[in-house]
């Protein structure tokens, strides 16, 4: 019996310090369904300093982030309104380990997920779109990690940034994606790069729910996973995702 609570808690104290810890896959090695279970306790530490629960986020859904972090499976981890950085705000760097960001579409469903949907059968579940930044923040030591780890590790959330919420017909599918650093552009990609179409990512958002036992409730903030690699951000940086005719988001990091 491995002590996933305990691991639960390093996880925690790790990103409330922001100081990384060793992946536990090279010395206290846990299976993938372990790794939820790990996810899930460490997230009810967050919860249970009032945080909220607001929704989720799918990982690993583009071939870019498969190739950059080398997992080839497809994740999801959680999300809470701490997370949330609002229109026209600023990260705070020395909250974080080794923040990188990376473009993302989101959704905000408007009836339970509780049963595996087809691409078409997802369309009525959609209530809104909207664009969308992620910071991700390992809370493993160079950003290094196993499956196993990285689930664990709620799928190193962090934090991410909304666009306006738009009408659910909204055209999402081949809009071109830019990441600017300080002006330089420093990655570029397209939102079909997410498993071809990102209303995929809640198809693949159902298939876990049912796996795991969970309903996705109705509200609930769907992140489809990034598009793009990520790049890292530190003190001072201008960030600016450009979304094609969906037009932009930029925060700063202080
Ligand atoms: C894991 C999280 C992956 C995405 O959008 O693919 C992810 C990581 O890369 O640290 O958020
Ligand atoms: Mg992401």
């Amino acid at each position: 019996m491995k002590h996933l609570q305990e691991i639960a808690k390093q996880l925690d104290l790790a990103m409330l310090n922001a100081q990384p810890i060793h992946q536990f896959s090279q010395t206290d090695p846990f299976d993938l369904k372990e790794a939820y279970d790990v996810q899930r306790y460490s997230f009810a530490h967050r919860l249970g300093r009032g945080e909220k629960s607001v929704g989720y986020k799918l990982g690993f859904t583009s071939k870019a982030k498969m190739q950059q972090m080398g997992v080839h499976e497809i994740i999801w981890g959680r999300l809470t309104n701490k997370m949330s950085i609002s229109a026209e705000g600023s990260l705070t760097a020395s909250a974080f380990i080794h923040p990188r960001v990376e473009p993302e579409v989101a959704f905000q469903i408007c009836q339970p997920i509780d049963e595996v949907l087809t691409v078409e059968e997802a369309t009525a579940y959609i209530g809104k779109v909207a664009i969308a930044l992620e910071v991700i923040d390992s809370r493993y030591e160079k950003f290094k990690f196993s499956l196993e780890d990285v689930v664990a590790d709620n799928c190193s959330s962090a934090a991410y940034l909304l666009g306006d919420w738009l009408p659910a017909q909204t055209n999402i599918q081949g809009l071109p994606i830019t990441l600017r650093v300080n002006g330089e552009v420093v990655q570029k990609g397209n939102s079909d790069a997410i498993l071809g179409n990102p209303l995929e990512a809640l198809v693949e958002l159902s298939k876990m729910a049912i796996k795991y036992g969970e309903i996705i409730p109705s509200g609930s903030i769907i992140l489809a996973g990034a598009a793009t690699p990520a790049a890292h951000i530190k003190v001072g940086d201008r960030v600016e995702g450009h979304f094609g005719e969906l037009g932009l988001l930029t925060f700063d990091v202080q």
